[in-house]
């Protein structure tokens, strides 16, 4: 199944049935009362999060989705069946969207948190309800009304409490394989990874957070360059972003300013977020090139470790349990 994180699709929600005209048949009475009954309801769209569900792919395959529309009022006072609702399950993190006034409908992120987005139309009244005392044939009933129709526009943004950002290789989905039980592709070229992976990270004390591991940035990343800033939507809600820095890098302060630069270019409010560097790939560096790694970059502290061999992950671990501990009381 495809990750999809933007489409657009048309909700159509039911029309009422009409109000019957009908009278009761009586023994030597030509016109009995007025015993037309009422028009069902339309029934509506609505938008219900489903846990089970991390993309938009499967509701984005239909253009449009319609509700059932109310049944006509009946002789007998029989009101009409109400037409069928219909519940479109969503991924949590998605944003509903009127896609011709912009409006936010709705941002869905707990687990079977629902919202109409399309009122089906009511019924209309059967003559029944028309009779007065001085009018007691009535010829008059209501038509239904048309059910609500809207463009939407529906955007997924994850919902994940830590991002890994790095560049292309920087050893991303090797750390999220390591520390959770994800298990994302891995492979020694660029651009491995083509969409985002998320893992549930357990902390000391039986809590979990969730990870994303999203697509490599480059230089020019936020100007379409290579995947460019297709996936940093997915790393807007979390509280932490962890930078991935391979350890035998060159000059491993440039490259944290080509990643915070691409972060700010996207969204300034990333850098605000809380977070540390993590020097990976440490087992092909020489124990001496290990005890000269930096402490900090950029006044963010670093913390080396080997994917690989498993060095520095509980202390990675650690702090972000600290960090995540800090955010949840502060
Ligand atoms: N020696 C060593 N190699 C590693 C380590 N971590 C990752 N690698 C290798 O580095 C290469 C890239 O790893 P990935 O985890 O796919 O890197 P990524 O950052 O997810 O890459 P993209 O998805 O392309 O952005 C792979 O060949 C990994 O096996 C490590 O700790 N030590
Ligand atoms: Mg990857």
């Amino acid at each position: 199944m495809g990750f999809v994180d933007e489409i657009g699709i048309t909700v159509q929600a039911g029309r009422g049935g009409n109000g019957c005209v009908s009278y009761r048949r009586e023994k030597f009475v030509p016109r009995g009362g007025p015993d037309g009954g009422d028009g069902g309801n339309g029934g509506d769209v609505l938008m219900r999060v489903n846990p089970n569900l991390s993309t938009l792919f499967e509701i984005g395959r239909r253009r449009k989705y319609r509700a059932g529309d109310g049944k006509h009022g009946a002789g007998g006072k029989k009101t009409g069946r109400s037409g069928a609702s219909i519940h479109i399950g969503v991924p949590a993190g998605t944003l509903i969207r009127d896609r011709d006034t912009g409006k936010l409908l709705g941002d869905l992120t707990e687990p079977d948190q629902e919202i109409i987005v399309a009122r089906g139309g009511a019924g209309g009244k059967g003559n029944a309800r028309f009779a007065t005392a001085t009018h007691q044939t009535p010829d008059r009933a209501e038509a239904g009304q048309p059910g609500e129709s809207h463009s939407l526009h529906l955007e997924l943004k994850l919902l994940a409490d830590v991002g890994l950002v790095g560049l292309p290789n920087a050893g991303k989905s090797t750390l999220l394989s390591r520390i959770s039980a994800a298990r994302p592709k891995i492979s020694g070229y660029p651009f491995t990874t083509l969409t985002p992976n998320l893992g549930f990270v357990r902390l000391p004390g039986y809590r979990s957070i969730v990870a994303a591991d999203i697509p490599g940035l480059i230089e020019g990343a936020h100007a379409g360059k290579g995947l460019g800033d297709r996936f940093l939507r997915h790393i807007a809600r979390t509280r932490i972003l962890i930078f991935l820095i391979e350890a035998d890098a060159e000059d491993p302060d440039k490259v944290l300013g080509v990643l915070r630069n691409e972060l700010a270019q996207f969204d300034a409010s990333l850098l605000r977020k809380s977070g540390f560097v993590v020097l990976t790939k440490t087992d092909i560096l020489t124990q001496e090139q290990i005890q000269k790694l930096p402490d900090s970059l950029g006044g963010i502290d670093c913390i080396p470790i080997s994917s690989l061999t498993g060095y520095g992950l509980d202390r990675l671990v650690a702090r972000l349990s600290d960090e995540t501990r800090r955010s949840r009381d502060g």
